[in-house]
């Protein structure tokens, strides 16, 4: 049942979503003076980091640069406990945050942005947002209530990695166990003791969670299409005096981390060279210390490993080797070995899941010739065997970067839909913006080097180029900006021009949204981040070269 309220409330700036985009965006327009209200799905903040609660999930980007770095009392005043900070730490951090800037005020939760139509004569965006009302808010059957906003501007910090890829397996509904995807996971937990558990997926949440999941249930089952890359994380608890000593030279440290390609600082130097230019004990050498150390790192020892394929394969034989060494069936370990170029999905930091398939109560099936058949009530059919379960869990990823967006009914000029526009992929001028979809920001948006960097760093720049803009076209009495088509086009030939220097385009990753069925095959991200950033930064002081901007 639907209820709608009265007549729409205007405000400068709707803001879709709470996670760390929204959240900072929300800090920025209040500086600014204008009025913003920030619509979140969840009952909290924190986006990401809000839903993906499953056993095991962390940031794969150490702690002390997984933050905000925009208030220096914040990023001083703030604890990490371990190296890589657990969900649960980071969404402390995110509470932290919304209440330490008193943000929730202008976050109205458990409310979804349904709707956005763009009113082409007033510049302004029409907007529907749904909540559930009253008792039994997630009851189906609980009344929708609608509320209208009437908005000057739209900025979607939707998030990259938040709509679930749920694949519709045959029987689903007939399973009588519990079937839980690890990117919406239940806010008490997962009881798996004493459970029959099957896991489908192996990206990096089924790498995260395997060897928590594996350490309660009675037994495990890992359907896997593609074997994939992980090397050691190396979580630790971090030392009082490393997390010290950060804090003293954060400056330093955050204004160097911008000037690299992923906005990371590397755990270890860069490399210089090319791994085929080295002998073969350099390279294991190198590899050795790599892997030794824990995290990205890995892939940054050598200056080749992701433009050359016979680069790549080096890394890709270790990675391989050292698969074999710890499995301790070589069947499995065959198994668990990837064949596809390293670093092309991304790769996934663990803590011990390669070693998990050594215990005797967790099994790999491999699926990558016949997929999963069909659910029945008592589990999950594969090549014609039936392996039965209490409870599946879909690590089955997300339909990243666009899913978010898609899903709302975003109507741009003469009420072409986002979904139009997009239909053979994600067009759109620096990642921030959309012909046909005037005075409306992508957060991190495809075409933006977000998922290819330290989010928290493409949030930050993104946010305040946003700001500034909105500042500039405020102060001059601007009513309206839209990106310009010879710009657009530009901009995607751009970032198609620089994925296809590399190895990215050669699997079948989600950066090309080849994990959704049907979606267009376009490398969304763009590499790179310091250039870009730059390239924001002229095209701003150029007086926004590539937009259109008018009273
Ligand atoms: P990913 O990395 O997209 O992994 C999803 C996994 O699920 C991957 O192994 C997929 O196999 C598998 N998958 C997806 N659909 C199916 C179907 N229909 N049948 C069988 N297996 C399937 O998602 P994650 O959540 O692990 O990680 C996403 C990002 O979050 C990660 O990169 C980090 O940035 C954090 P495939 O490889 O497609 O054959």
């Amino acid at each position: 049942m639907t209820a709608s309220s009265s007549a729409p409330k205007r405000v400068d700036v709707v803001v879709v979503g709470a996670g760390f985009a929204g959240m900072y965006m929300l800090y920025r327009l209040r500086e600014l003076g204008l009025t913003a209200r920030a619509f979140e799905t969840g009952d909290g903040v924190g986006g990401t980091w809000y839903w993906n609660r499953y056993p095991g999930a962390r940031c794969d980007v150490e702690s002390m640069q997984y933050s905000y770095s925009f208030d220096e009392a914040l990023q001083q005043e703030w604890d990490w406990s371990e190296r890589y900070a657990g969900q649960p730490e980071i969404l402390r951090y995110a509470n932290h945050v919304a209440d330490r800037f008193d943000l929730r005020t202008d976050i109205q939760f458990e409310s979804r942005v349904a709707a956005a139509h763009f009113d082409d004569t007033a510049n302004r965006w029409q907007v529907t947002v749904q909540r559930h009302a009253g008792e039994g808010a997630n009851d189906s059957t609980a009344e929708i209530v609608e509320e209208h906003y009437d908005s000057r501007f739209l900025v979607l910090a939707t998030g990259c990695l938040s709509s679930a890829n749920r694949p519709e397996f045959a029987g689903m509904d007939d399973f009588v166990g519990e079937i839980h995807h690890t990117g919406a996971w239940p806010q008490d937990g997962v009881d798996f003791s004493g459970k029959r558990v099957g896991v489908i997926g192996t990206g990096s949440s089924a790498v995260q969670s395997i060897p928590v999941i594996a350490a309660e249930a009675d037994t495990l089952a890992v359907f896997q299409r593609t074997a994939n890359y992980s090397v050691p994380a190396r979580n630790r608890p971090l030392e009082p005096h490393e997390a010290s000593s950060v804090k003293a030279d954060y400056q330093r440290m955050r204004a160097e981390a911008v000037t690299m390609q992923s906005g990371i600082l590397p755990g270890l130097p860069m490399g210089e060279q090319s791994v085929l230019e080295v002998s073969a004990e350099e390279q294991q050498a190198e590899f050795d210390r790599r892997w030794n150390h824990g995290g990205f790192t890995f892939m940054r020892g050598f200056t080749d490993l992701l433009l050359d394929g016979e680069a790549n394969e080096v890394a890709a034989s270790y990675v391989r080797g050292r698969i074999h060494d710890i499995v301790e069936d070589p069947e499995v370990a065959a198994l668990l070995a990837p064949k596809q170029v390293v670093g092309c999905k991304r790769l996934c930091l663990d803590t011990n899941y390669f070693e998990t398939y050594n215990q005797d109560h967790v099994s790999l099936v491999d699926i990558s010739e016949t997929g999963i058949d069909r659910f029945t009530t008592d589990g999950v059919v594969a090549d014609g065997t039936e392996y039965q379960f209490d409870c599946v869990v879909l690590a089955t990823g997300f339909d990243a970067m666009t899913g978010s967006i898609r899903r709302i009914d975003i109507r741009g000029v003469d009420g072409v839909t986002i979904d139009e526009k997009w239909e053979a992929g994600p067009v759109n001028y620096l990642g921030l913006s959309v012909v046909g979809f005037p005075n409306m920001f992508t957060v991190s948006g495809p075409g933006s080097p977000s998922v290819l960097t330290n989010m928290l760093v493409s949030i930050q720049q993104h946010v305040e180029w946003i700001s500034e803009c909105l500042d500039h076209m405020t102060t001059n009495g601007l009513e309206r900006i839209e990106a310009e088509p010879a710009a657009e086009t530009e901009w995607v030939g751009h970032v198609n021009a620089i994925a296809d220097q590399t190895l990215y385009p050669t699997c079948n990753s989600w950066y090309l949204g080849a994990n959704i069925p049907g979606k267009p095959r376009v490398f969304m991200p763009l590499i790179g981040f310091p250039a870009y950033a730059q390239r924001c930064e002229e095209v701003a002081a150029a007086g926004y070269e590539g937009f259109v901007l008018s009273m």
